[in-house]
């Protein structure tokens, strides 16, 4: 597709909402396809992580949360998480993976504890409620400029997730292009599902993808990893989602963290340069 060979900065012009042009010039300003996902239960360690990768190499360009893991939360988090993004210059992405009808997914994204449309740039859905899902956290999320993610594939072994499934949450996407910005996934999904009829050729999603590691396949409970370029410059992905890759399964040093967050920056923007110049 055309989008595979363009470079991030020249598809800011292809999006309308506010976020996902943020986000394509924030990948070109910073040299960056990297997003950090940080899945701890300690607000402190969360913090720390954050402080460990951004202000050494500056080059992430997307922490993304599991807020309702942190044991120890409040709301005085969501304020030094909002500090942090801006002194550093990165994007969140609240991985809350909605699933309810409309009604209630709005609810869950204004309200609550956690109040997520608030603070967080971007979020995901699932798309089995149908277009219902998108009516409500559209509601919610448009007018505050906010973007929005179906999940159109899962990296998890024996997913659901796939065929007509995939196919229907592309088409439910291309109806709401002013505030669906893209997919997570394991491939682009530009023109996948479209009618004969329809001229999708300069169709743009973001592919954000997860199951991410160069020194593991897997872990134990199914998930499956590959590498920054087989995601980037293989299956035309947009950005890479690492976690455990980055930093580790038990608590490590920081210098360790960002050595290794620097290391997957750099397979990614080299696998996306080989990717655009090829
Ligand atoms: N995540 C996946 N696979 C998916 C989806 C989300 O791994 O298909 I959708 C999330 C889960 C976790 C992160 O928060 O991405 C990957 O973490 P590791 O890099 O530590 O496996």
């Amino acid at each position: 597709s055309s989008a595979y060979k363009k470079t991030y900065g020249n598809r800011v012009s292809n999006f309308s909402n506010p976020t996902a042009k943020l986000i394509l010039e924030t990948m070109e300003r910073k040299k960056s396809n990297l997003a950090v996902s940080v899945d701890v239960t300690d607000a402190n360690d969360l913090l720390a992580i954050i402080e460990a990768v951004a202000p050494y190499h500056s080059h992430e360009l997307f922490f993304k949360t599991h807020i309702d893991i942190i044991q120890n939360f409040d709301f005085s988090l969501i304020e030094k998480l909002q500090h942090l993004s801006q002194k550093y210059d990165f994007v969140y992405f609240e991985d809350r993976k909605f699933a309810d009808i409309g009604n209630t997914v709005a609810l869950q994204y204004s309200s609550g504890v956690y109040k997520i449309a608030s603070w967080s740039h971007l979020t995901n859905a699932h798309p089995v409620p149908g277009l219902s899902i998108i009516k409500g956290l559209s509601s919610v999320g448009l007018p505050l400029g906010r973007g929005l993610l179906l999940l159109a594939e899962m990296s998890t072994k024996g997913s659901l997730a796939v065929g007509t499934y995939t196919e229907e949450a592309v088409r439910m996407a291309r109806q709401n292009r002013d505030f669906v910005i893209g997919f997570i996934a394991q491939k682009r999904m530009d023109g996948v599902g479209s009618s004969e009829e329809e001229d999708t050729s300069d169709e743009d999603f973001l592919i954000l993808t997860p199951g991410i590691g160069l020194d593991a396949k897997g872990d134990s409970m199914g998930q499956q990893y590959r590498t920054p370029r087989e995601a980037i410059f293989g299956s035309g992905c947009d950005i890479i989602i690492v976690g455990r890759g980055i930093y580790g399964t038990d608590s490590k040093a920081v210098d360790t963290i960002a050595a290794q967050a620097e290391r997957y920056m750099a397979e990614g923007w080299a696998a996306y340069l080989a990717r655009i110049n090829n």
